[in-house]
């Protein structure tokens, strides 16, 4: 993360500059230490659980999930207990923020599917709450099995581009559920996540539309996005529940996202 140090400063001017419209695409976000894992690799990866808008590495408080798991070889495994709480500070290193992060090491071939379902945040901008239902894939071992099935979470993106092994300026295809079912014509919010290890500089949007790409799903809930850089990009459905959530004694609205992270490679 040294780069991500070195140029703090030019964050702060970034962040200053965006402030005066910010803009409202939260992500939660899963990032792992490595997406594939070789024979010759470390076998315990560390993850990062957050809550932020993922281009202007702006950070939001984050409350103990209600789900954190992995699934592989189509079994779920509980890892919620694993979670530490960490304190990191925001882009303009102002305010400190929670965010949660385990270890978790690798036995057996094949993918792993991490999952979050964050506790509900009450964002006052958008007088609702945010969900971000939360999933990344690492392969392991060799064997590539299991990417492209369902978690079984109330919204979820389903990749149908195996999610790793990822070449800058490839496409990116997924498709969104909602309980299970496709979302037609669901809108897809796309970001690049400024803090990706490894990222040589930041990007500096030069004009609010370039912070969120925006692609709508067809028919059957498919979308594709071609990605332009090196790094980690996030992929967010957002539907509106059919549940509500009472905020000081009111019923109020509650948006829920599907998100999945998936990292790309510069071609050398
Ligand atoms: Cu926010």
């Amino acid at each position: 993360m040294r780069t991500v140090n070195s140029i703090l400063s030019v964050l702060v001017a970034t962040a200053v500059l965006l402030a005066a419209s910010p803009s409202l695409a939260h992500f939660g976000t899963i990032t792992p230490s490595d997406d594939i894992v070789t024979q010759n690799d470390p076998k315990t990866l560390n993850l990062q659980i957050k809550f932020i808008h993922p281009m202007e590495l702006h950070y939001m408080e984050m409350v103990k999930p209600e789900q954190f798991g992995v699934v592989h070889d189509d079994k779920k495994t509980d890892l919620l207990n694993s979670l530490q709480a960490t304190k990191g500070k925001s882009a303009d290193q102002k305010e400190k923020f929670t965010f949660w992060t385990t270890d978790y090491k690798i036995r057996r071939p094949g993918d792993y599917t991490f999952y979050v379902e964050p506790t509900p945040y009450w964002e006052p901008a958008e007088d609702l709450f945010i969900v971000h239902y939360t999933k990344v894939c690492v392969n392991a071992l060799g064997l590539e099995k299991g990417w492209d099935h369902p978690v079984g979470l109330e919204t979820e993106i389903v990749p149908m581009t195996r999610p790793y092994g990822l070449w800058t300026g490839n496409l990116f295809t997924g498709q969104v559920l909602l309980k299970g079912k496709p979302v037609p014509f669901a809108e897809v919010e796309i970001e690049y996540l400024n803090e990706s290890p490894g990222n040589i500089s930041l990007v500096i949007p030069p004009a609010d539309p370039y912070v969120t790409q925006v692609v709508k799903a067809d028919a059957n809930g498919v979308f594709s996005y071609a990605m332009p850089r090196a790094g980690w990009w996030g992929f967010a459905a957002l539907n509106e529940a059919d549940w509500k959530l009472k905020h000081d004694g009111k019923e109020k609205g509650v948006e829920i996202g599907a998100v999945y992270w998936v990292h790309t490679q510069d071609m050398k």
